[in-house]
C-alpha cells in the first residue's frame, strides 16, 4: 500500500500549493502598499466608527459586528477582484462591501434602515447585496455565504469564463458543513471560487484552537484537493499578493484555491461585547500590528512622508461627515411599504 502522501495526487497538489506560494510572493513582491491602500483602510476604520458613534446615539438597531483591525484582509483581497467578479462573505462584511466598490454612504444608510441603503434598509448590517458590484451579499449565518458564491463560479464558468468568486468567512465557519461541502464540490468541478477565510483567532468568544484539532486551519483545504497557504493577513501586501495568484489560477479554469489570513478583532464579537474572552493587555499588544499602522510605516519607510498620510487623514474625515449626513437626511421607510421587495406578493 502506497503511503498516501507518495500518491501522484499529493505530488501534484504539492506542486500546486508550492505554485501558489511562489506566485503570491511575486505578487507581494510587485505590488507593495500604496497612499491608496492606506486611504481605503483609514476609510474602512472611520465608516465603522461612525457605525458604533450612530448606534451609540440609538441611529441604529439590532446585531452589528465590526471588523476593526481586520482591514487589510478586505483591501489585499476582495480589492482584488474586478467589477464583474464575485462577492459574498460572512455579517461581519462592511470593510468587504467597501472594497467591491460600494459607496459608504449606501452602506451606512442601509445599516441605519434608510431608504437610501443599499436594499432601502431591509437588510441593515448583516446582509448588504449590491447587484451593480456584483456582490452578491453577505449573510447572517456562519457559513452560509460560501455556497452561494460557488452557484456565482459556476455561472461564471458557464456563462462569463475568466469571472471568479471569491467568498469569506471566518475561522469559525471552518467547523460548519456548508463550507466543507463548498470545499469538496469546488474542488471536483474545479470551479473559480477563492476562499478567503479571515482568521482573527476566535469564533465568537472561542478560541479557534479549543475546537479545531487540526492547525492550520489552511491544511483543512488541502485535505479536499484544494491547495491553500496561510498569510500575514494584517499586511496588505501578503494578502494581495496570494489573492492575485489565486485570482490567475481560478481564471486560467485551474481551479478554487483557499486563502487563510491571520489576523485580529481590535473591537468587540459584537457592538456591545463585554470581552470576557481577553484581557486588555492581549488587545493592546496587537495593536503593534494593527493594518493601518503597519502600512503607515511601510509607506514611512518607502519615503512617504508625515504631512502626506495627514493629508489623507483629513481628507477621510471630511468625506465621513458627509456619509453621515447623507445617511441622517435620508428617510425611513414609509411604514406602509415595508413589505416591499421583501415577499413576492408584496412589491
Ligand atoms: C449556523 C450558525 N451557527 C451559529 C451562529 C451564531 N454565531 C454568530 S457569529 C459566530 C462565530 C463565528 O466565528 P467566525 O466564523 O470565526 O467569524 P468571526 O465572527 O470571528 O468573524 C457564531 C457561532 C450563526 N450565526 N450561524
Amino acid at each position: 500500500v502506497d503511503h498516501p502522501f507518495e500518491s501522484a495526487i499529493a505530488a501534484e497538489l504539492c506542486a500546486e500549493c508550492s505554485s501558489l506560494i511562489d506566485g503570491a510572493q511575486r505578487y507581494a513582491k510587485q505590488n507593495p502598499p500604496t497612499i491608496h491602500d492606506y486611504q481605503q483602510m483609514l476609510r474602512m476604520r472611520q465608516v465603522e466608527e461612525l457605525l458604533r458613534a450612530l448606534y451609540t446615539e440609538g441611529f441604529i438597531a439590532g446585531s452589528m459586528h465590526l471588523a476593526i483591525g481586520q482591514e487589510a484582509v478586505a483591501v489585499g483581497a476582495t480589492g482584488s477582484l474586478q467589477p464583474t467578479d464575485y462577492l459574498t462573505a460572512t455579517y461581519r462584511g462592511h470593510h468587504h462591501t467597501l472594497a467591491k466598490g460600494v459607496a459608504p454612504s449606501r452602506l451606512v444608510a442601509e445599516i441605519m434602515g434608510r431608504e437610501a441603503g443599499l436594499s432601502h434598509g431591509r437588510g441593515g448590517s448583516m446582509h448588504s447585496f449590491a447587484a451593480d458590484v456584483n456582490h452578491v451579499g453577505t449573510s447572517g449565518i456562519v457559513g452560509g455565504a460560501a455556497p452561494l458564491a460557488l452557484g456565482a463560479a459556476l455561472s461564471a464558468a458557464r456563462l462569463h469564463p475568466g469571472r471568479v468568486a471569491l467568498t469569506v468567512f471566518g475561522d469559525g465557519a471552518m467547523a460548519q458543513g456548508s463550507i466543507h461541502e463548498a470545499m469538496n464540490l469546488a474542488a471536483l468541478m474545479k470551479l473559480p471560487v477563492i476562499f478567503v477565510c479571515e482568521n482573527n483567532l476566535y469564533s465568537e468568544l472561542t478560541p479557534t484552537e479549543a475546537t479545531t484539532a487540526v492547525l492550520p486551519l489552511a491544511w483543512r483545504a488541502i485535505g479536499h484537493g484544494i491547495p491553500a497557504l496561510t498569510v500575514d493577513g494584517n499586511r496588505v501586501d501578503q494578502i494581495r499578493g496570494a489573492t492575485l495568484a489565486a485570482i490567475e489560477r481560478a481564471r486560467a479554469g485551474q481551479g478554487p484555491a483557499f486563502l487563510e489570513a491571520m489576523t485580529y478583532r481590535l473591537c468587540g464579537h459584537y457592538h456591545g461585547d463585554p470581552e470576557v474572552y481577553r484581557t486588555k493587555d492581549d488587545v493592546e499588544a496587537a495593536k503593534a500590528s494593527d493594518p493601518l499602522a503597519l502600512t503607515a510605516a511601510t509607506l514611512r519607510d518607502n519615503g512617504v512622508d508625515q504631512a502626506t498620510l495627514d493629508g489623507v487623514v483629513s481628507e477621510v474625515e471630511s468625506e465621513i461627515i458627509e456619509v453621515r449626513e447623507h445617511a441622517l437626511a435620508s428617510p425611513l421607510p414609509d411604514v406602509s411599504t415595508l413589505l416591499h421587495n421583501v415577499t413576492k406578493e408584496s412589491r
